[in-house]
């Protein structure tokens, strides 16, 4: 490489993922956050039988008792909800909201812990501090004036299982399924593929299948930043001698090398392991034609000596084989090659090593769900894993890495927009009132009633749903509109501050802390990537006397809007036992339910594809045809390139811990936009300069100015920016149309020398 010139805060990472690197960040999160003293403890007792769930991801812990799995991400979690910072009512009182608007994502959450119900006062423009009983009358009051089909119920996937079964049960005994969640923009196209392919919207492998299986594709995801604790396991894995072959437009360093710091040897001698055996820089929006090339090498291995396939599978368990291998033939090697960006050869080479595997196991993220052929993706995963049977056999399977810690049980528990008849049936049966059959909004519709004044009201357990959506210029504003905005949440984000007629901010209990109600200290239960259900106890003291549960507050708000409700809300959340029963009465594979999570490491729900049920309405596992191979049919012209919005190692979500990304060599700043060098030199560029991105729409412009081009490790035709500052370039209808899934990982975008600069 040529001498690059300097650019502020850009350097040239070498070190291992983890290792030492991993030990001092966890350090300065600590002490930047919380009390030195306090920390250990309460870091010891993450994912502990007695303890909490780690609130930073949904990879499962072995059998949730091991000793304590160091773990710089979920530390980073667990510090900054524990942390002493505290933003009070005099804050609120000295602060307007329009001054509050002009601090950044991170700056509003650094703010610390929310400590008091408020209310948005418009004559001050100030919140102000408010009875929690007066709030929710008043909640009451103006929903029960509104038509529930105005009213958007949105869950992020923190909420524990009993507090996502009770916000639902409240929404829909008032009467709509408009639940917008962050599912629907994070792993919808595996809900909504996985159930057409598998019969079941969840992965089917458990920790265990990593130990037996022989070879590992791992497509779109990063977990050395967003499933910390899986590095281990592919550590692990590594070790063993078992193949793993990555898919990613980008070089991600935990994907590449990575020192365990759980291994005393790699930490005293500074060595690391390699992850990737193989690292195939995929186009951004290439997975389907790869998958295609893969499957395509495999039929024409079959061809020539006719012991690739499991025959005995694809014909006992499966339908659709003749279709898809017809439309193989059919699909071009220089199309594959072209859209994916990968050759033919390396194609080849996977197919051959998958066809020597007796348990692959594919595992995947948002590389693979947000593109507008996100289930397209999922399903084609599915295909590629049924030719060789591994459905229903050790060590093989499919395994999507689930986002927020609880967002899988949230689904599991009745947070959806498409309820099942039977779903339904069970609750009416069992609180005596007629749930609503008509499909409700998804997040991309919910905000597009909002932005159409259809939707009224907001009421959102977690998140930060404003900014994690698309398109601030449109839907920030929106806003303005609406008649009532409630936000349950432990931090102060712009979502809060985008206040409508009438806003209540409410602050609530976050997992590390006790939950006491009138029967004494309650336990939640989680759901992790693997569907396995555990409880889950906080220790700490609240970070405020006026904090109340999630469920308190769910069910404070129920009583107030629903006066004749059937529901005992109030017993409920004296005690959660009785949620749990309920949920046992009403969601399958709840039997004794309040027993099992006693024992330590929960248990696991059923999942058929496991034992070789389908349960499709052809109670067949089904091959998927996917006849395009482009990510989009409008936008094709030469000087497209596909946007890629990002995560950083130190943000989770639109929380930003820092403005630092380790691994990629990005320090104190977020402004940069990761480009291939050839796509820098043929227009004009070099390492360092401004530039403007300007995404190709039929719409209006959407414009983001002045950010930093750096030459990187990434695959030509691709560039990465960080979310969510990146989402002012993602149109709101760009979307996956099978699930509603917006297409934060391939935007078209042309990128010019900036007119700033
Ligand atoms: N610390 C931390 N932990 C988290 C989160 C967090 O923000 N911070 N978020 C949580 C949530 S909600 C989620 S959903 C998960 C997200 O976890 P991931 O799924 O890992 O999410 P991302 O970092 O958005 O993107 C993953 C990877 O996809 C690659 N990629 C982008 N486009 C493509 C493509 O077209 N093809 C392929 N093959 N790869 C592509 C990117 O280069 C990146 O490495 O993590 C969860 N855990
Ligand atoms: N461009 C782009 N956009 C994206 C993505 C992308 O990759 N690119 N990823 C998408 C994905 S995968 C997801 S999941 C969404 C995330 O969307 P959300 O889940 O809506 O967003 P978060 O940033 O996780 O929410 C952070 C807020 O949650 C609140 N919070 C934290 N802990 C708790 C708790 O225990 N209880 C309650 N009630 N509140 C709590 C805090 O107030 C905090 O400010 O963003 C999506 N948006
Ligand atoms: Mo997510």
């Amino acid at each position: 490489m040529v001498k690059q010139r300097k650019v502020p805060g850009v350097k040239n990472y070498q070190a291992p993922a983890g290792g030492w690197g991993a030990l001092k960040a966890t350090a300065i999160a600590v002490r930047q956050q919380m009390d030195t003293v306090k920390a250990p403890m309460t870091l010891l007792r993450t994912n502990q039988p007695d303890g909490f769930d780690c609130p930073g991801c949904a990879w499962p812990d072995k059998e949730h008792k091991s000793t304590f799995q160091f773990c710089e991400n979920g530390a980073k979690a667990v510090t900054w909800e524990a942390t002493n910072k505290r933003v009070t009512p005099e804050y609120f009182a000295e602060h307007t909201v329009s001054t509050l608007l002009t601090y950044s994502d991170f700056e509003l959450e650094d703010l610390g812990r929310l400590t008091h119900p408020l209310a948005y006062d418009a004559a001050t423009d100030t919140y102000q501090p408010v009875e929690w009983t007066d709030a929710f009358q008043r909640i009451g009051e103006i929903l029960r004036q509104l038509s529930p089909q105005q009213v958007e119920f949105y869950t992020s996937g923190r909420a524990s299982n009993e507090a996502a079964y009770l916000y639902q049960l409240f929404a829909r005994e008032y009467g709509t399924n408009n639940f917008p969640d962050c599912s629907n923009m994070c792993h919808e196209p595996t809900s909504v593929g996985l159930p057409r392919s598998i019969g079941i919207g969840k992965g089917t492998v458990s920790l265990a299948d990593f130990d037996d299986c022989e070879l590992i594709i791992a497509i779109g995801h990063n977990p050395g930043t967003n499933h910390p604790r899986m590095m281990g396991t592919l550590h692990e894995a590594s070790r063993r001698g078992v193949p793993i072959i990555v898919f990613n437009p980008l070089r991600e360093r935990a994907l590449e090398r990575f020192a365990d710091p759980q291994n005393m040897v790699e930490m005293a001698t500074y060595r690391s392991t390699r992850i990737a055996s193989s690292y195939f820089q995929v186009r951004a929006g290439g997975d389907a034609a790869a998958l295609k090339g893969i499957m395509k090498a495999l039929l024409e291995m079959e061809t020539a000596s006719d012991d690739v396939l499991d025959k005995d599978f694809i014909q006992e368990h499966t339908n659709g084989f003749d279709a898809l291998a017809e439309d193989l033939k059919k699909t071009a090697w220089a199309e594959i090659e072209t859209i994916s960006g990968l050759a033919r050869d390396d194609l080849a080479m996977v197919a051959a090593t998958y066809a020597k595997s007796n348990a692959t196991i594919v595992s995947y993220g948002m590389g693979v769900t947000q593109h507008n052929t996100g289930t397209a993706n999922v399903r084609l995963i599915c295909d590629l894993l049924m030719l060789r049977g591994n459905f229903g056999k050790p060590g093989a399977g499919i395994c999507p890495l689930r986002g927020h810690s609880n967002v899988q049980g949230n689904r599991t528990v009745g947070i959806t927009e498409k309820p099942s008849a039977d779903f339904l049936q069970r609750l009416e049966n069992t609180f005596g009132f007629k749930p609503p059959a008509i499909q409700g909004h998804d997040a991309v519709q919910a905000m597009q009633a909002i932005v159409a004044q259809s939707s009224k009201a907001l009421i959102c357990l977690g998140g930060n749903l404003i900014v994690a959506l698309p398109d601030p210029a449109q839907c920030f504003p929106a806003m303005r509109n609406m008649e009532l905005c409630v936000h349950i949440g432990t931090k102060l984000n712009r979502t809060h501050l985008l206040v409508g007629k009438e806003t209540f901010l409410f602050p609530c209990l976050g997992r590390t802390e006790l939950d006491e109600q009138e029967n004494g200290p309650q336990s939640v239960t989680v759901e992790d990537s693997m569907s396995m259900v555990h409880a889950s106890a906080g220790k700490l003291k609240p970070a405020s006397e006026q904090l109340r549960s999630e469920i308190a507050i769910v069910a404070g708000m129920a009583q107030a809007t629903l006066p004749d409700s059937k529901v005992p809300w109030q017993s409920l959340t004296a005690d959660y036992n009785q949620i749990r029963d309920l949920i046992e009465q009403t969601v399958p594979g709840f039997e004794n339910f309040n027993e099992r999570i006693r024992q330590p490491g929960g248990f696991r729900l059923p999942l058929p594809p496991t034992e070789r049920i389908w349960n499709t309405p052809s109670g067949k596992a089904e091959f998927y045809v996917f006849e395009g191979l482009l990510e989009d049919k409008q936008v094709q012209t030469s000087d497209v390139l596909r946007l890629i919005t990002i995560r950083s190692h130190d943000q989770y979500n639109t929380t930003i811990y820092s403005l630092d990304d380790r691994y990629r060599g990005v320090f104190g700043r977020r402004d940069v936009v990761f480009m291939h060098p050839d796509d820098l030199v043929s227009r004009g560029l070099s390492h360092g300069d401004m530039v403007d991105l300007e995404t190709i729409t039929q719409g209006k412009p959407m414009v983001y100015q002045g950010l930093t081009a750096i030459e990187y490790q990434i695959s030509a035709g691709s560039v990465a920016a960080y979310y969510p500052e990146a989402n002012r370039l993602v149109p709101l209808d760009y979307i996956d149309e099978e699930c509603g899934t917006p297409s934060y990982k391939s935007v078209p975008v042309r990128v010019r020398k900036s007119a700033l600069s």
